[in-house]
């Protein structure tokens, strides 16, 4: 790597440390497959303990400052008590997830469900989470409609479309003004002839009639193979309707594997984007998210690897010579343009970042800080008997 002149490493510091990477509560709880959920010691027994284990990712790595919470997996009897020991901690809550996909009522659907009865309870709860959102001081409503059909014939698209766009619209308008609304697609699961949502635009179009508080929600896993998932981040970046990312990686389908596991080059190249557009600090609000389910491997550690991941791939973005990218690309020079990319993604950005850490007062190695730390002997002493919350349940 070319060393950094001093004006230049500033930036990029300044660009990294403006970056904030969230952590799903469900992440730290047990999860599977449908086949088996193998369970792990130590997992949190109450929505306070992910909160912990959130604490102490964002205590090592710096950057991971707010945790997502599902209800009713996260359900607490008071909200705004769960934030407050979230600050305590040092974090926050951040998007607060409905869950349409676990009453025995969703059977043909939520928010699209023929029966008005049904999507009235499904509406209600985008309400409540509405709510919960307000007394927990997060500002992102992050709804994924699980809904569609199994047959041709089974009911209207258009129908459904048109049920969606109602119940999204009551939602929407309860929103107070500094709270947005993602909508996240995926292309097939739980169903197999058609999803609602399933493509980005399908949830651009949703979003574009209910209005500028309603954003695309791009969750990496969710796209048919071969799809350029760079393409549609672009995309939606120009029409200012991203509205963040659900991280994860995938080979076959929704995975939800370690973020840049799978492909930390697609990582990079939507990372890329992302710096192109000068969209990487809070004010941009893109919602730069995980989602992912640790299945075999240990929870926290994974947490802190998944969000090395992304800083490396940012950085990579960062380390992209602009100058000499858009001369290439002027001069048509397709090699050349293509080799500055390939030029900041082979740079190792580890010693980097390992400064950077330093220099905020940060163990340079987070996951050898953790494993140091004793915390993981800690929770797997205290933590028995506890039950695991979300699919693990
Ligand atoms: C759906 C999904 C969605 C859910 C989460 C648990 O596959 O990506 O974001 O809320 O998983
Ligand atoms: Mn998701
Ligand atoms: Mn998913």
């Amino acid at each position: 790597m070319t060393q950094l002149d001093p004006a230049r490493r500033t930036q990029v510091f300044q660009a990294l440390r403006a970056q904030h990477i969230e952590t799903p509560s469900w992440a730290y709880g047990n999860s599977g497959t449908r086949f088996k959920v193998f369970a792990q010691a130590g997992i949190p027994r109450t929505p306070y303990e992910k909160i912990d284990d959130a604490a102490t990712v964002h205590q090592l790595t710096g950057v991971a400052p707010s945790v997502a919470i599902h209800i009713p997996w996260d359900q607490v009897d008071d909200y705004a008590a769960l934030a407050r020991y979230a600050t305590d901690r040092g974090i926050r809550i951040g998007a607060i997830n409905p869950n349409l996909f676990q009453e025995d009522d969703y059977r043909l659907g939520s928010l699209c469900h023929p029966d008005p009865s049904v999507r009235r309870k499904a509406t209600d709860h985008l309400l409540e989470c509405i709510e919960i959102g307000q007394l927990t001081g997060s500002d992102v409503l992050s709804v994924w409609v699980p809904d569609g059909t199994n047959y041709a014939g089974q009911d209207s698209i258009t129908g459904r479309q048109d049920r969606l766009h109602d119940a999204l619209r009551e939602a929407y308008d309860r929103m107070p003004a500094s709270m947005r609304l993602l909508l996240e697609y995926k292309f097939f699961e739980p169903h197999f002839y058609s999803m609602d949502v399933p493509d980005w635009g399908t949830s651009f179009a949703h979003c574009l009639r209910l209005g500028e508080q309603a954003q695309v929600l791009v969750d990496t896993g969710h796209h048919a193979p071969g799809t350029n998932i760079e393409f549609i981040v672009a995309t939606l970046l120009r029409e200012g309707k991203l509205g963040g990312f659900h991280f994860n990686s995938r080979n076959y389908a929704d995975d939800d594997l370690m973020v840049g596991a799978a492909d930390p080059f697609q990582l990079f190249r939507i990372l890329n984007e992302i710096v192109a557009a000068d969209a990487l600090a809070a004010e941009a609000n893109v919602a730069f998210m995980l989602d992912q389910c640790h299945n075999l491997e240990p929870k926290i550690p994974a947490m802190i690897r998944s969000v090395l991941n992304v800083q490396e791939a940012t950085a990579k973005a960062l380390l992209v010579d602009r100058d000499a990218l858009r001369t290439a690309q002027r001069d048509g020079d397709v090699l050349g343009a293509h080799a500055v990319l390939m030029d900041a993604f082979n740079t190792d950005v580890r010693p980097l970042l390992a400064e950077l850490r330093a220099d905020a007062g940060l163990d340079p190695d987070p996951i050898a800080a953790y494993h140091r730390s004793g915390y993981q002997q800690r929770i797997e002493a205290e933590r028995v008997g506890g039950s695991a919350m979300g699919w693990g349940a």
